[in-house]
């Protein structure tokens, strides 16, 4: 009898602890598990560098191409007027392409004048239909645009 109630006894004792440890010891593995997560550093994603604007896409951001909507991978400005050959028509500056340039364009025919000519390669270009078609092109209009978004600010 008194064996029986030594059992019991004990055995209540052991539930009452296993009952107290397991609460334990599950908040001591969430704490470990939330540690561990906090030390585990998070791949952050490198960001990716925006490219600049390149309106005409011949790989010289809008805001330094001298013809910003026509494609002149030479950059060529044969007057240095910050305005490219490919889209600079206004031969006198006057700000406008008009029949002052027009006369110019019919003297530089089928000469090697490179400020006529609107097609690259420019160095040692000779004027012809080509250029032709692109003085046409900018007939009455204004030159450029340099170095701007299309369509905002014409050549200086
Ligand atoms: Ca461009
Ligand atoms: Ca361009
Ligand atoms: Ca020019
Ligand atoms: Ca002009």
């Amino acid at each position: 009898m008194k064996r029986t109630i030594f059992f019991a006894s004990w055995t209540r004792c052991f539930v009452v602890l296993v009952g107290l440890l397991l609460p334990l010891a599950g908040a001591l593995l969430f704490a470990l598990v939330a540690a561990a997560q906090v030390a585990t550093p998070t791949p952050t994603a490198t960001p990716t560098p925006t490219p600049a604007p390149d309106f005409d896409g011949d790989g010289i951001a809008d805001v330094q191409d001298n013809c910003s909507d026509h494609i002149n991978v030479a950059q060529d400005d044969t007057d240095a007027d910050a305005c490219g050959n490919v889209c600079d028509a206004d031969y006198d500056d006057s700000g406008v392409v008009g029949f002052p340039d027009f006369l110019e364009f019919l003297l530089a025919w089928q000469t090697n004048d490179e400020e006529k000519c609107h097609v690259e390669p420019i160095p040692g270009c000779v004027v012809g239909f080509a250029d032709w078609s692109v003085f046409v092109a900018n007939w009455a209009g204004v030159p450029g645009p340099s170095g701007t978004t299309p369509g905002t600010t014409a050549c200086p």
